[in-house]
């Protein structure tokens, strides 16, 4: 407990018993105390009036403040803090465009279900609700309020135990997510009594309590299982985030039902695993009759449960739904067999119900799904020992995969379009919790943030593969992961644009075409500029030994990963959404 004493004289040791020794606290001191007594270690933000002392105190206090140079970045990290260790990671920012700057990471953490805190200082109140104009005027609370999980303002010193307390128990139960905690600048140097502060905090008990599912909905799932000539597990974030991985894996090999991983569940078993059906993704989509999701959500990813990715021509198929969150039943397509409950217990639950004699699927579909998965592995083995020159998404990425497979504890972090899609079918994962990517948005921006958090929470390499235009969007903090000397790996894709570097301008005019950047740009000379590595590669031999040399240094890399600017094809693997796609298919 860290106190502030109010005078020299206060610390003074003849004091006599019985009588105040005057020692007080502030709030400054209370909000660290309260993260330290919740078990949060580190803060991730950018500093500034009002919140720069506290950024500078919490340092003191023994918290690791890793500071980056725009929130927007702060906030991923702390988001992929938070999915890592299932704590809230903690974004600390100013008032109104500080808090801007993190609220689309705040959203982001809210739409992939990691736990987070948004705490950004705000203006005078009195002011702010006026619309008098002070400085940094935003009432931030209001508009916090529908991108998150939930939104909470402390004015009173000895209000922050339950301000954070509120906002831990916000993020971790049920159905994780982004919180947003207001604390207006007069708080932080509001003072009250330091035994009363310290008695004013709350350690939160419990904050993510099992939720146990209902033994009728246990039986009903396992009745609609047992029903099933053509069973599919599809295992979502969710499930890697539940940390129960050893459970999972029971339930999968219990039951022998063939599984897909979605992008984030990569590595939850092996991706070598005998049972994965990824090789075979859109057959088994198509084929299966009863589907049981783990933690994943029926939303575009998956085609929202529904049309030809599904073969609706063969007619409707049976769900079974495992989720914390009861209002994801039937958001799609009706949920047959719904299991509310938190991810461990429920299939646990499954898995003492299957008992020892439980019947495997037939073999007729296991064994089609082998053929399918077989054919299309030594499909992908052919295209990945090409070498052509110049170097294409396939041959880099098939180094890449190499050298995953010897580093599996690495953590994978990864954005862009072609760049992503092609990554996430190419580079198989082997441990849980090791591949970081654009989420349920598909959103470009989080490979900095999310590297830097996985740096400093694992402690273990980090490989970001970033298309060069994802990369962009926060290439700054290479500065930020120069500063702490933290083991992050990127490889650009540099095909010179968005998809590729071909496009031109339909005008005949002098500008580029849109998605077109500088030609053959140096990204490697950004590292250099804060004493990191960088160096080129235009071959996969050339790839294979930076990426080793930055594996076994530790050292701040960045490889200019240079790709046949033709290679990419428009939106990757989702043309589909573009409009005039939809308008051809009209
Ligand atoms: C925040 C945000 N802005 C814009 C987009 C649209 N977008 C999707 S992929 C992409 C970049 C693709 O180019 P690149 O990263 O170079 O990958 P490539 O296909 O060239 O490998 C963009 C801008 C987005 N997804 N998110
Ligand atoms: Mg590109």
């Amino acid at each position: 407990m860290s106190a502030v004493l109010k005078s020299p004289s206060d610390a003074d040791a003849s004091v006599p018993e019985g009588t105040s020794t005057a020692a007080e606290t502030d709030g400054f001191h209370l909000v660290i105390d309260a993260l330290k007594l919740n078990g949060i270690d580190t803060i991730y933000g950018v500093p500034g009036i009002p919140i720069t002392d506290l950024t500078r105190m919490a340092q003191t206090e023994g918290l690791r403040v890793i500071s980056f140079r725009h929130e927007q970045h702060a906030g991923n990290a702390a988001a992929a803090a938070g999915f890592l260790t299932a704590k809230p990671g903690i974004c600390l920012t100013v008032s109104a465009p500080g808090f801007l700057n993190g609220l689309t990471a705040l959203a982001n953490a809210t739409t992939n279900c990691f736990p987070m805190i948004l705490i950004s200082g705000s203006s005078e109140r009195e002011i702010v609700d006026l619309q008098q104009g002070d400085y940094e005027e935003m009432d931030q609370l209001a508009i916090a309020k529908p991108l998150c999980k939930a939104a909470f303002r402390v004015l009173h010193a000895q209000d922050i135990g339950v301000g954070v307390a509120r906002a831990i128990r916000a993020a971790l139960s049920g159905r994780p997510g982004g919180v947003y905690l207001d604390l207006p600048a007069k708080l932080f140097s509001q003072t009250m009594d330091a035994a009363a502060g310290a008695a004013s905090l709350i350690k939160v008990v419990d904050a993510a309590p099992r939720q146990l599912p209902a033994p009728d909905a246990v039986a009903r799932a396992l009745d609609m299982l047992k029903g099933a000539k053509r069973p599919l597990i599809v295992l979502g974030k969710g499930a890697a985030y539940a940390q129960v991985d050893d459970q999972v894996r029971a339930f999968v090999e219990t039951s022998g039902i063939p599984y897909l991983p979605m992008s984030m569940a990569k590595g939850l078993l092996p991706d070598t695993h005998a049972q994965s059906a990824a090789a075979a993704r859109s057959y088994v989509l198509q084929e299966a009759d009863v589907v049981v999701l783990v933690g994943a959500r029926l939303n575009w990813l998956l085609s929202h449960g529904k049309g030809k990715t599904w073969g609706a021509e063969r007619g409707p198929k049976q769900f079974i739904q495992i989720d914390i969150a009861p209002t994801e039943m039937d958001s799609n397509v009706a949920i047959g067999a719904p299991l509310v409950g938190d991810i461990g217990s429920c299939v646990s639950a499954l898995v003492a119900g299957m008992g020892k004699g439980w019947a495997k699927p037939p073999a007729e579909w296991t064994g089609a799904i082998a053929e399918r998965r077989d054919k299309n592995l030594t499909k992908m083995a052919a295209t990945l020992a090409l070498n052509p020159s110049p170097m294409n998404f396939h041959s880099a990425l098939g180094a890449i995969r190499e050298i995953v497979k010897a580093n599996p504890e690495a953590i994978v972090v990864n954005e862009g379009a072609n760049t992503l899609d092609f990554a996430r079918s190419i580079v198989d994962m082997y441990l849980p919790r090791k591949r970081l990517d654009v989420g349920t948005w598909g959103i470009m921006g989080i490979g900095m943030g999310f590297s830097v958090a996985a740096a400093v929470v694992t402690g273990k390499p980090v490989i970001a593969i970033e298309g060069d235009s994802a990369f962009g969007f926060s290439g700054m903090e290479i500065e930020t992961i120069c500063r702490y000397k933290l083991p992050v790996c990127v490889v650009v894709f540099n095909n010179n644009g968005i998809y590729r570097g071909t496009d031109v301008n339909g005008s005949g005019g002098e500008d580029v075409a849109p998605t077109v950047f500088v030609k053959d740009a140096r990204y490697e000379l950004m590292m250099q500029a804060f004493g990191g590595e960088g160096c080129t590669a235009t071959t996969p031999a050339e790839l294979t030994a930076a990426m080793n040399a930055a594996i076994a240094s530790g050292k701040p890399t960045l490889i200019n990963a240079v790709i046949d600017q033709t290679a990419g094809t428009e939106s990757g693997r989702i043309t589909s959404l573009n409009p005039s796609a939809a308008k051809k298919k009209a």
